[in-house]
């Protein structure tokens, strides 16, 4: 039998920044709802110089999209289904070495694909980076890609409590509340929940009451040792959806 030579396979034609694949806007009615699946390939895909690490990763295979929202609005993109451990970044600016970070993610499920929420806004382009994960002195996992947007665009009703200055009042020493965090957002400065970034939270606020009986029992004056006023309890996403 004759050998045979394996070509190296070449690398995907949105390897480099600047081949970056525009995602088509069609003309939608306001409020613009549009969803969009790409898929493609990072087996080949190389890492520019400049190119920021995504995900805090060292990557080595990232390729490029470009979108660029009609209106305001909420973004959710998604690797899922992906074949490989995905790294997600995205970004604003038009030179690989001078982007500003919009958001990034590595693992958002345990199949290691990755999920970025972010805010758009109008006419801004988004530039959207899959890389393959790293562990040190490896190269980077590649494979099959599937790049999922969904974009919601404004005019978009948000919870009245989406905001922490706008926590809904919880009265009373026993109290059950509920809500709704569809369409909430994430503001700037707030922390991750229990080590999550779910990035949809909505807010209450309870001021223990100024006088109380004293519990009975030891667990029960444990409990309310904890108890200081104005806690601000929250609740929010764990990044499942
Ligand atoms: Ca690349
Ligand atoms: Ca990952």
């Amino acid at each position: 039998m004759s050998p045979q030579l394996l070509a190296a396979p070449l690398p995907p034609a949105n390897d480099h920044f600047t081949n970056r694949m525009v995602i088509a806007m069609p003309n939608l009615a306001v409020p613009i709802v549009f969803t969009n699946q790409s898929v493609g390939w990072n087996t080949g895909a190389t890492k520019e110089p400049g190119e920021p690490e995504h995900a805090f990763n060292a990557g080595g295979k990232s390729v490029w999209w470009s979108w660029t929202a009609p209106t305001d609005g909420d973004v959710r993109l998604t690797t899922d289904e992906s074949t490989f451990d995905t790294l997600l970044g995205v970004y604003t600016g038009s030179a690989v070495s001078q982007l500003t970070l919009v958001g990034h993610n590595d693992d958002h499920r345990e199949a290691r694909t990755s999920r970025v929420r972010f805010r758009a806004r109008a006419g801004i382009a988004c530039q959207i980076a899959v890389d393959g994960y790293a562990n040190p002195g490896t190269e980077a996992d590649s494979g099959n890609l599937k790049l999922f947007l969904t974009f919601l665009g404004e005019p978009l009703a948000r919870p009245p409590n989406d905001h922490f200055t706008n926590a809904t009042a919880v009265i009373g020493q026993f109290a059950a509340v509920g809500g709704s965090n569809v369409n909430a957002t994430h503001e700037t400065g707030e922390p991750d929940h229990a080590g999550e970034s779910g990035k949809t939270s909505i807010w209450w606020a309870w001021t223990a009451p100024a006088r109380a009986s004293a519990p009975a029992s030891a667990a029960a004056r444990a409990s309310a040792a904890r108890v200081i006023p104005q806690i601000l309890i929250q609740i929010g996403t764990a990044g499942r959806s």
